[in-house]
């Protein structure tokens, strides 16, 4: 048995479960009139309720004596520091130092990184004011229309949620567009109604050897060229964003037009480098700044305020109550705000990545849950489709709930009925209906004796599903920059419980070996050898096929 699950704090937690587990929540509601009170934070714009969850003053005591056991407090700050708690790849993880809004300098290997990390950002406002303005123009001197990011994973997800998140701020007639599969269909189905003289293209990658990302690049060069009918036109129209300088110069692009950033920062950590290149295009560059200063208040919050009352730590915390105490396998993300509909996909890529280990850092193989099936849809969609598993199906799945108290989009009703669906959900799955009530209602709609009798047990819901709720002003780039870094953050909250290295992916690289050692089989015709039947069955099928 692993020392976490033998440690006095899990111990504790364990047996304080088997107390709590046949506790309903309506009954918790109902004992403390002040239990909203006490189970909520503000800080800055940001409202976090966590009194719907199956919780009381004893738990949360118990969980942040686990957090405190797991030494949270100084990993928190061994991060800030540069320390290399990214030990299997021997790196910092410092996507905090890109946001650093203050004069304090932050160390890699005894090397101030601040003055290159605001060098970069200097260069991204010179360069994204020169294409907003039309003083970088394309090739045959017309302002750009499009931007064309071209990147996978790290180098895609974060940009383009932000992107789809701050559209209201963004320059008119200024619009962004991300390719990252492979598949030929993305890229075409985005060049198709874009005209070369005015679409930019920026090719992101930490590490510019993936191979979706380059095939990609090759071809919308080669799309780029032939329309303008000049191998010139690619100085103008290409931008790069990389860790690789020598082989962004290989590639041909203009070294005024390549952004670097460093290895000590993780790609799906690394929307807030020259990563955000996009946003800062689309959204202007002050913008970009102001997204950076809400990450950066929520890392002081993060630093600064007590484990009880500090939002990542309290939702990490719950995540494994959750997953570890009630064996839940999965956390669904429902933002009431369509601007955001692709944060749950950042979310999942984020946080799946980074707590999907099996081994802790010691490298023994862990007998505990780690990391969560990250999923979810914006409300009220959901409702319409999965939310009823949630509400009468046999898992438990903790929710978080986010949502503006002001719309970018004011228009009639609208908001109003959006946040009435949000509270009502997160009420209903705590309340849920007991067979009393759900009897009444079909007394009073006319029903009785064997019909009713039928239709009862359908009719009632156990309630007491957990869910956070996330209010905040809107959606403005300061919050959004908080929301992202408290995520962050309850994801690294969980990896130093779980002793787990949030840093490292190396899933992702198995998947880079083993397509590169495929397609060579896929291009010649013959036969296969080193791979299972299964394997080897469906590559002889496709040569025979195609
Ligand atoms: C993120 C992962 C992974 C990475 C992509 C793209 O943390 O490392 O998603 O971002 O594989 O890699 P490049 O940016 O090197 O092209």
């Amino acid at each position: 048995m692993s020392k976490l699950i033998n440690s006095p704090a899990w111990r504790a937690l364990s047996s304080h479960y088997e107390a709590i587990k046949p506790v309903h929540m309506r009954k918790l509601f109902q004992e403390d009139t002040k239990r909203f009170d006490k189970f909520s934070v503000q800080f800055d714009n940001l409202f976090f309720d966590f009194s719907k969850n199956r919780i009381n003053e004893e738990t949360i005591r118990l969980l942040i004596g686990l957090a405190e056991q797991a030494g949270l407090t100084a990993n928190i700050e061994a991060m800030f520091a540069g320390e290399k708690i990214n030990s299997t790849e021997r790196r910092a993880a410092l996507h905090t130092a890109l946001r650093n809004r203050s004069e304090n300098p932050v160390y890699v290997d005894g090397k101030n990184v601040m003055p290159d990390v605001r060098r970069v950002l200097e260069l991204m406002r010179r360069f994204s004011d020169a294409v907003r303005t039309g003083h970088h123009c394309g090739h045959t001197g017309k302002q750009f229309t499009d931007i064309v990011n071209i990147g996978i994973g790290g180098s895609d997800l974060g940009p383009l949620m932000v992107c789809e998140a701050l559209k209201p701020y963004a320059k008119p007639n200024l619009r962004t567009h991300f390719v990252s599969n492979v598949d030929g269909t993305h890229l075409v189905e985005t060049l198709k109604y874009l005209d070369a003289e005015t679409t930019m293209i920026i090719v992101s990658s930490k590490t510019f050897t993936t191979q979706e990302t380059l095939t990609n690049a090759h071809s919308a060069r080669a799309w780029l060229v032939g329309r303008l009918g000049d191998e010139q036109c690619v100085a103008k129209h290409f931008a790069a964003v990389s860790t690789n300088l020598e082989e962004t110069a290989k590639f041909g692009i203009n070294s005024d037009s390549v952004f670097e950033f460093w290895d000590w920062v993780g790609g799906r950590y690394s929307l807030w480098s020259a990563i955000g290149l996009p946003i800062a295009l689309f959204v202007g560059m002050d913008r970009f700044e102001e997204l950076l200063g809400g990450a950066y208040a929520m890392d002081e919050h993060f630093r600064s305020a007590a484990l009880d009352k500090n939002i990542p730590v309290l939702m990490g915390m719950l995540g494994i109550w959750y997953g570890n105490f009630f064996g839940a396998g999965s956390n669904a993300v429902f933002p009431y705000d369509q601007y955001l509909h692709r944060f749950p996909a950042y979310l999942q890529q984020l946080d799946m990545e980074s707590n999907g280990k099996g081994v802790d850092r010691d490298g023994n193989a862990v007998d505990y849950d780690t990391g969560m099936v990250v999923w979810g849809e914006p409300g009220t969609n959901g409702q319409h489709a999965f939310y009823q598993l949630i509400h009468q199906g046999t898992h438990l799945i903790p929710a978080d709930f986010l949502a503006p108290l002001h719309s970018q989009n004011p228009l009639g009703e609208h908001h109003a009925i959006l946040l009435a669906n949000c509270f009502a959900q997160t009420e209903a799955l705590m309340v849920g209906k007991t067979e009393q009530e759900a009897r009444s209602e079909l007394i009073a709609q006319g029903l009785q004796g064997e019909s009713l009798d039928v239709l009862l047990p359908h009719k009632v819901f156990q309630g007491n599903k957990p869910t956070n709720t996330l209010l905040f002003e809107r959606l403005d780039p300061h919050t959004l920059g908080m929301l992202i870094a408290l995520y962050e953050h309850k994801v690294f909250v969980q990896s130093v419980v779980w002793n787990i290295n949030p840093f490292d992916q190396w899933g992702v690289e198995l998947g880079k070996q083993l397509a590169g050692k495929i397609l060579p089989e896929l291009r010649n015709t013959t036969m296969p050898s080193l791979h299972d039947a299964s394997t080897g069955g469906l590559i002889k099928y496709y040569q025979q096929h195609r």
